[in-house]
C-alpha cells in the first residue's frame, strides 16, 4: 500500500483584469474545489499598485495555504489550468492579468527548473506576497532558514524597484 505525502503549499493570487475581486474568489473556489487539496487559510484581500510595468491598472491580491498531495509540478499544472479557465491571455511579460497563481512555496523544497522556481525568486521584494503571506503564516521557514515575519521587515523596509 503506497500512502501519498502530505505537502504544504503557498499560492500567491493576483489580478487586474475583469473584476480582479471576482477573479480571486474565483480562483480560490477552484483550488478549493480541487480533489487532493485542502484550503487550510485564505488572507485579506489587498489591493496594490502595479509591480514591475507600472502603466497598468491596481491589482488585487490574496495568500492561500493548502495541503495537497500532488507533487509540485502537479500542483502547478493544476494552477495553470485554472488560469486558463479564468482566460488568461499572455501578451506582454508583466501586463495586466485575470488571474495570475503563483506556487511561492512547497514545504520547505528548493525546485529550480526552467518551468517551475520555488521558492518565487522574486517574493522577498514584492510586498503584494509577503503582506499577505505574513497575516496568515508569519511564523513560516523558508528553505534558508529564515522566518518570513524577519523577511518582511528586513527586506521590505523601503520601495524596491524590479531590475
Ligand atoms: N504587481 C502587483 N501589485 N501585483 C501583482 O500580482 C503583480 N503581478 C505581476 C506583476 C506584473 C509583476 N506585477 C504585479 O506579475
Amino acid at each position: 500500500m503506497s500512502m501519498k505525502k502530505n505537502n504544504i503549499a503557498f499560492i500567491g493570487l493576483g489580478s487586474n483584469l475583469n473584476n480582479p475581486k471576482q477573479q480571486v474568489t474565483t480562483a480560490l473556489q477552484h483550488i478549493s474545489q480541487t480533489s487532493n487539496i485542502k484550503m487550510l487559510k485564505t488572507s485579506s484581500f489587498y489591493i496594490s499598485k502595479p509591480y514591475g510595468y507600472t502603466e497598468q491598472d491596481q491589482f488585487t491580491n490574496a495568500v492561500c495555504k493548502i495541503e495537497t498531495t500532488l507533487t509540485c509540478f502537479e500542483l502547478l499544472t493544476t494552477l495553470q489550468s485554472i488560469e486558463n479557465k479564468q482566460q488568461r491571455i499572455r501578451t506582454i511579460k508583466w501586463g495586466p492579468r485575470t488571474i495570475d497563481l503563483d506556487i511561492l512555496a512547497f514545504n520547505q523544497e528548493i525546485i529550480d527548473t526552467p518551468d517551475l522556481k520555488i521558492p518565487h525568486p522574486d517574493f522577498m521584494n514584492r510586498e503584494f506576497v509577503l503582506k499577505p503571506w505574513c497575516e496568515i503564516e508569519p511564523k513560516w521557514i523558508m528553505p534558508d532558514g529564515k522566518k518570513l515575519a524577519e523577511i518582511y521587515k528586513l527586506d521590505y523596509s523601503s520601495s524596491k524597484t524590479p531590475p
